[in-house]
């Protein structure tokens, strides 16, 4: 029984899960086996399209050659120096990273809530030696409805009670307003704020896209008060929102982007501060890290995951198919429980007035895996490498559950 002889079945695993794993999570029981591009296979031999892409960790679709090619290079000479010592692979990261971002400076992290986590801190400390607040009185702007990931200082500024019971107490000095509200910003702005963290397109929330202008209102603001406007892309950047950045669909460079999961393609955990030598140079050694941050391996896959991105032109698909799908959806479902069908690049909501799970379990029975967002919420995000006609036949798959 050592080696692997026949795979256990389904249920045996999901039972196997239940038992030893803890239930921070609900999953539609669809055991992966095997996926390439858009498509994920379980290990009966089922087929299904994803149009979660892993809450769009997987814009470059599962399994992406070059990128898998890059990890396997990169694992067989090092995987792992500590940033005790130097490694060849981090001085490229920065440097391509820095440039995609028309910024100066990276901070590399692992995951998503960490990258946060580092912005957090880098405005803080932005705000005490540069903008010139009194010790321990920085705050921060956050908007409603946010998600920036599940730490214990993240879920503390969260509107969700969910993501927050039972888990206090909470980190102070975050002030929250309404999402897409200019006035309420203004209005919450004193001279004890260090920054405004924020969502360019609310994704967990309901995929919430701000009134037109809203960027470019907030970016005057934020220089008018000398305020950092740190923009969380971990979801909405890398091509998702049919931009490189859903910042730039507006032409507005914040002062700080966070990037996470689709920088690494879903190989491998990699994030990112990226901005200026005036925020990011508040770090000196010492006052910050991580183990496995910067690391030669996590490196070179985000070096490999973003060429695929610029390479393949994945934003440009991304408004292309984006347009088309949401389109064609807008004309193909007439139903009564649709509210509104709304999107922006391959990032679709379809908005119900009933719960969207059994909505997403009768889709995954034909084949098409989407994830509900806030309860009402049909999320559909598939990787950007997928074909207009796989495109088209989720959409036949929703036409079918919406009939
Ligand atoms: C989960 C949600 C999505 C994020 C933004 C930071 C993070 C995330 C904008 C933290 C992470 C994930 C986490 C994952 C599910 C997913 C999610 F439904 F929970 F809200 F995508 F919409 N900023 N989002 O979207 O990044 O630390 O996870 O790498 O189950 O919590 P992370």
């Amino acid at each position: 029984m050592a080696h692997s002889t026949a795979p256990l079945p389904a249920e045996h695993l999901i039972a196997m899960e239940e038992e030893w794993g803890a239930h921070n999570y609900h999953p539609l029981d669809i055991v992966v086996e095997r996926a390439a591009g858009a498509w994920v296979y379980d290990a009966e031999g089922r087929k299904y399209l994803d149009c979660l892409s892993a809450y769009s960790a997987l814009n470059q679709g599962h399994c992406h050659p070059r990128i898998l090619s890059a990890l396997r290079e990169q694992a067989e000479r090092v995987t792992l120096t500590s940033r005790a010592f130097r490694n060849d692979q981090l001085p490229l990261f920065c440097q391509e990273l820095a440039a995609l971002c028309r910024m100066q400076m990276v901070l590399p992290m692992n995951t998503g809530a960490e990258a946060v986590e580092t912005a957090i801190k880098a405005a803080r400390r932005w705000g005490y030696t540069k903008k010139g607040i009194t010790a321990e009185k920085a705050e921060i702007i956050v908007c409603a409805n946010n998600f920036h990931g599940r730490t214990t200082t993240i879920v503390g500024f969260s509107s969700e009670e969910g993501y927050r019971d039972g888990f206090g107490p909470f980190t102070p000095g975050f002030v929250t307003v309404p999402f897409g509200d200019v006035a309420a910003l203004e209005a919450a702005i004193t001279p004890n704020t260090a920054a405004f963290l924020f969502e360019p397109i609310q994704c967990e929330a309901g995929i919430l896209i701000p009134p037109a202008g809203y960027l470019q209102s907030v970016a005057s603001l934020c220089r008018k008060h000398n305020v950092l406007m740190m923009a969380d892309e971990i979801q909405t950047g890398l091509g998702r929102t049919g931009a490189m950045f859903a910042c730039w669909r507006e032409d507005v460079q914040p002062d700080v982007f966070i990037l996470g999961k689709a920088l690494s393609g879903g190989f491998y955990p990699v994030s990112a501060v990226v901005s200026s030598r005036e925020v990011l140079g508040v770090f000196s050694p010492g006052t910050h890290g991580s183990t496995y941050g910067g690391n030669p391996l996590a490196c070179a896959v985000a070096r490999a995951a973003v060429k695929v991105v610029v390479e393949e032109d994945l934003a440009r698909r991304a408004v292309e198919l984006g347009e088309w799908m949401l389109a064609d959806l807008r004309a193909r479902l007439q139903h009564p429980a649709i509210q509104e069908i709304r999107g922006c690049g391959l990032l679709i909501a379809i908005d119900l007035r009933e719960p969207a799970r059994p909505f997403c379990e009768k889709l995954m029975k034909l084949g098409l895996l989407c994830k509900e967002t806030h309860s009402h919420v049909i999320r559909l995000a598939p990787p950007l490498v997928i074909s207009r006609d796989d495109l088209d036949w989720a959409c036949r798959q929703l036409e079918e559950v919406f009939r």
